[in-house]
């Protein structure tokens, strides 16, 4: 038979539009730069999913807020727009009130205690609980614990809380959160935090050493105060739209590249402390230590307002019974 060079060309070419056409980008949006742990993370998820699915599935991160605020990539991701979203479990409160449980203030105990619970049967019923609101909740992230930054007057006591202008995420229970402590409390995304310290519309923010650090926010906030006040986690939600559609082979390869990524994850993130701690230290933060007794006492309202019904008081309970 004569080789016919035109005739394997074509169907070199069918053939390539044939997987072109069958594997899927799905698109994934975090709020952070191309070197945070939860992006990192992320892309290792997409590297693990190409491999699991011969190279059919892969994942595509937008990053630095490209895709707009976490609350808006919420939006997205509930209507289909977007697969994936990265975000922190505070404006997921609003939505489904099963996540404000492991945002609460001095629930965890320490790390250990929060991987505990998140990686048992009560994080997996919290995720189960944003079907329902249209997200399947594939992952959680470690976020360390939240403490206060100011611009202007350092928080050495609890007092020095009173009049103080916060930033807090987009959840009612945030507001809340600061109010009991005294401070005035404005919900704004992370984007606008920067300028907004450097304008003087805002006097604090509350975060992580590694936000602190990559929003630069410790360059107009130089004094972070170690309240360490929630270490309400990191979420990854896939779009239950977008999953339903979906064989359960990919779901499941979604599944299992998810839960690879959390390992990497926490040896990304416990480096990452140090070094952003490092990194304010020497451009001049100061880290000031704080009695948290006044803090965890004032608490007490938030609890009895938003840990109202007996579904959320259980948990609550379980998670504090969790050795
Ligand atoms: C960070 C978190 C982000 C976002 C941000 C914020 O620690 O990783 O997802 O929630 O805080 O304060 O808005």
């Amino acid at each position: 038979m004569k080789f016919n060079k035109h005739a394997l060309i074509v169907a070199i070419a069918a053939g390539m539009t044939a997987m072109a056409a069958q594997a899927t980008e799905f698109r994934s949006a975090d709020i952070h730069p191309d070197d945070y742990p939860t992006v990192t993370a992320v892309k290792f998820m997409g590297e693990r999913l190409k491999e699991l699915s011969g190279g059919k599935d892969t994942i595509k991160v937008f990053n630095n807020s490209a895709l707009g605020s976490e609350k808006d990539t919420i939006e997205q991701t509930k209507i289909g727009a977007l697969q994936m979203v990265r975000v922190n479990i505070a404006p997921m409160n609003n939505i489904c009130p099963e996540t404000q449980v492991p945002t609460m203030p001095f629930l965890f105990r320490s790390v250990d205690h929060l991987h505990k619970v998140l990686d048992g049967p009560i994080g997996e019923e919290i995720l189960k609980s944003c079907e329902k609101q249209g997200f399947i909740g594939l992952a959680y992230y470690d976020s360390g614990a939240r403490s206060m930054f100011t611009a202007k007057k350092p928080v050495r006591s609890f007092a020095d809380m009173k009049g103080q202008k916060v930033r807090v995420q987009q959840s009612d229970l945030w507001v809340s959160m600061l109010e009991a402590m005294g401070a005035n409390a404005t919900p704004m995304p992370m984007g606008e935090v920067y300028t907004g310290l450097k304008t003087g519309l805002i006097d604090a923010a509350e975060n992580n050493y590694p936000t602190y650090e990559s929003s630069r926010a410790f360059e107009v906030a130089k004094y972070y105060t170690k309240t360490e006040h929630s270490m309400a986690p990191e979420m990854l939600l896939f779009s239950k739209r977008a999953w339903d559609k979906l064989t359960p082979q990919e779901q499941g390869w979604l599944r299992q590249a998810a839960k690879e990524s959390v390992p990497y994850m926490r040896k990304q993130w416990e480096e990452r402390e140090v070094k952003s701690l490092a990194t304010v230290k020497a451009g001049g933060a100061e880290i000031i230590d704080i009695d948290k007794a006044p803090f965890q006492a004032a608490m007490k309202p938030v609890y009895d307002k938003f840990i109202v019904d007996a579904k959320l008081k259980d948990l609550v309970k379980r998670v504090q019974d969790t050795k």
